[in-house]
């Protein structure tokens, strides 16, 4: 059964207070959350009223509460979705026997590292953003990053209760790391390279929210449906989370593009004139984020993959509903390598080749978003077309990460792609024009220039509603 707690110090439907041990324990680090919320969290605005949506229970309607609270005061909870029936493992070698309540100690180490890897995500995105509130193009934009930035904060509560409740002391040793390691940091940086990179204005955060939160997407519906059953309920709720993150992102790029378009037509052709951003410079960020994005899958060859399907401890994407086969013990999967400098289709045991399975699935979800936004670009007239570069463009992990690769995908030399790589990828210049560009706005109703309004507003306010009392 899932009652749920409201009123303790730590909002729950896991009974901590039949715990009395692990509720001290998460109690306990309560304060040093805190202390890196202060710390790390959104520079400013924690004095300030924000109108957001907080989870107070896990039915419909429950989980999206909203009101106005200050930042410091969002009630943190630990919420999974309920399940009172038993289940059983959906893939692996150990498929159709019942999940686990309690981790298998065979298992504990990979699950540990897939728990950390997940948890370490969440503080380094806040951290990532931790200006933005500063630079907000509206009211209705700073409440999102709000709300995007206590959500990721209780993503960590939700990975850092199960370290606490199924790790022992090396749980609590870990959450502790958790809350000192720093994005990009040089001595102690965040696990996964995406998650160091610097998000210095809106349209990396755009970008980021579009691109890095949808590896999340894919890595948390992999893992709700996990062998280990608490880790599959957290993710299952995570996700509930998670759509408003990429709604953001998606929204936001298509209100850019639509504003920059806009603007490219007004001036013939030169939007930074007039303060918008040009559409190169969009497709540069597209490229920077989607790539950086796609090492978040892991190397196309990876034994460790092929142990956490074995094992039962990680599937693909909606691999109840969209799989026939739940084992795929044997199988192959086609990964084009480069071999004596040339790229060749070699077969990979399936298995093997399981992160490259995601990040199809991944691509293909981003090549969607991307006709939207190509529709809003054939509407204004504009005559120009993004695009999304090859998976092997611009890697730093896996079997491409060390070869030069054209946005097309095609192999090039070295020289190739540095005299090309700042017409490629989001450069420096680009950077700071941008961040020229971002002055706040906070004028309810109000948008900077190089944005379009959305469609509406949140929870059925209208635009002009206070989305953060100033
Ligand atoms: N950067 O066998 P390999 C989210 C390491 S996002 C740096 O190819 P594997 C969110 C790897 O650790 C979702 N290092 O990879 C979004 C290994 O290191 P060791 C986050 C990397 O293990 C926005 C070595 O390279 N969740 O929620 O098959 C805002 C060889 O690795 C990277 C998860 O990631 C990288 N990109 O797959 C807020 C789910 N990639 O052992 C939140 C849990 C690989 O040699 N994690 N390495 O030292 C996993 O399932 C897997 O760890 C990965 C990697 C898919 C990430
Ligand atoms: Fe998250
Ligand atoms: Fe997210």
């Amino acid at each position: 059964m899932s009652t749920v707690d409201r009123n303790g110090k730590i909002p729950n439907n896991v009974d901590l207070a039949g715990d009395k041990r692990l509720q001290r324990a998460l109690e306990h680090w309560l304060p040093l959350y805190m202390e890196w919320w202060n710390d790390m969290g959104p520079a400013g605005f924690q004095t300030n009223d924000i109108y957001l949506r907080t989870a107070v229970s896990v039915e419909a309607g429950g989980w999206a509460n909203f009101d106005y609270v200050k930042m410091p005061d969002y009630r943190w909870g630990i919420f999974l979705t309920p399940n009172d029936s038993v289940n059983s493992i959906g893939f692996g070698d150990h498929y159709g026997k019942p999940t686990w309540q309690e981790i298998p100690g065979e298992y504990r180490g990979n699950l540990r590292r897939i728990i950390v890897t997940q948890a370490d995500t969440e503080p380094a995105s806040v951290e990532q953003q931790r200006f933005l509130g500063t630079i907000a193009p509206s009211l209705y934009d700073m409440r999102n990053l709000f709300q995007i930035n206590v959500e990721e904060g209780r993503h960590l509560w939700a990975m850092v209760y199960l370290l606490f409740r199924f790790f022992g002391k090396d749980g609590r040793d870990e959450a502790e790391e958790l809350l000192s390691r720093r994005s990009g940091d040089e001595d102690k940086p965040r696990i996964l390279n995406a998650f160091n990179e610097a998000c210095d204005h809106w349209l990396s955060f755009f970008c980021f929210t579009h691109f890095t939160d949808r590896d999340g997407k894919f890595q948390l519906a992999s893992l709700a449906e996990s062998g280990f059953e608490p880790l599959a309920r957290t993710c299952d709720f995570m996700l509930t989370e998670e759509a408003h993150h990429l709604f953001v992102g998606e929204t936001g790029l298509d209100r850019i593009i639509k504003r920059s378009a806009e603007l490219t037509m007004e001036t013939d052709g030169d939007p930074m004139s007039a303060g918008g951003i040009p559409l190169d410079m969009i497709q540069r960020a597209i490229n920077y984020w989607f790539t950086y994005s796609l090492d978040l899958f892991g190397g196309e060859i990876s034994s460790n993959a092929a142990n956490f399907f074995g094992e039962g401890l990680k599937g693909r994407f909606k691999e109840k509903s969209r799989y026939e086969d739940h084992v795929m013990k044997t199988g192959i999967k086609i990964v084009p390598q480069v071999i004596g400098g040339v790229l060749v289709e070699d077969e990979v045991p399936y298995r093997n080749a399981i992160n490259e399975v995601l990040r199809d699935e991944y691509i293909e979800d981003c090549k969607r978003a991307l006709r939207k936004w190509n529709r809003t670009l054939e509407k204004s007239g504009v005559g120009v077309e993004l695009s999304l570069p090859s998976r092997r463009f611009h890697r730093h992990q896996g079997i491409y990460a060390d070869y030069p690769f054209d946005p097309e995908g095609n192999l090039i030399t070295k020289e190739t792609l540095e005299a090309n790589t700042s017409r490629w990828l989001l450069n420096s210049a680009d950077n700071d024009f941008l961040v020229s560009i971002m002055n706040q706005v906070i004028e309810p109703g109000k948008m900077a220039n190089w944005i379009a309004p959305p469609s509406r507003g949140i929870n059925g306010q209208p635009l002009e509603f206070e989305y953060v009392r100033l």
